[in-house]
């Protein structure tokens, strides 16, 4: 595998962790206040990180490359508001796509085809985690901060279900081997 890209797609499978470590700093945040609804959601979205970062991980040792492992940073751990938890979450968000964006850009300088094609998936997902937390946290600068609408949401967020990323194409290899 190419040297620079296996760097490339080292550094973001950390990252992806480090999404994940943000992510359930956050689920932390949200439970210390009650809003298990909130937290629900947001613990689902650290497994779509952990899931993230395994079929990247998947991917690189499918290439014959190798994974390292890099120190975590410590993420932040209080906020104000879910509202502030929002807003950092889409800025978190919006920087993921960034580097995504990087990464295909270093795919298309190096000629690596085949990671182009696998990090389009990253980057139709980025749309979805983007407009996501977007949309929550928009609804939310609306409610600001009323005790009513919060507690509507915190219903509402408790709906979401986890879809594993990796399921289908867990089962596909089943179906070959
Ligand atoms: Fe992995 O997409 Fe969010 O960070």
């Amino acid at each position: 595998m190419n040297q620079n890209i296996e760097k490339a797609l080292n550094a973001q499978i950390g990252f992806e962790l480090y999404s994940a470590y943000l992510y359930m700093a956050m689920t932390s945040y949200l439970k210390s206040i009650n809003l298990n609804g909130f937290a629900h959601w947001m613990e689902i979205q650290t497994k779509e990180e952990l899931a993230h970062a395994l079929k990247l991980f998947n991917y690189v040792t499918e290439r014959g490359g190798s994974v390292v492992f890099e120190t975590l940073k410590k993420p932040r751990n209080k906020w104000e508001s879910p509202t502030e938890v929002f807003k950092d979450a889409l800025e978190h968000e919006q920087i993921v796509t960034s580097k995504i964006h990087e990464i295909v850009d270093l795919a298309l300088k190096e000629k690596d085809h085949t990671t182009n094609a696998h990090m389009q998936w990253y980057l139709n997902e980025q749309v979805e985690e983007e407009s996501n937390v977007l949309g929550i946290y928009q609804q939310l600068k609306f409610a600001d901060n009323s005790p009513q609408a919060l507690l509507m949401f915190d219903r509402e967020l408790a709906q979401r279900v986890f879809v594993d990323p990796n399921a289908a194409t867990a089962a596909g290899q089943n179906k070959i081997n």
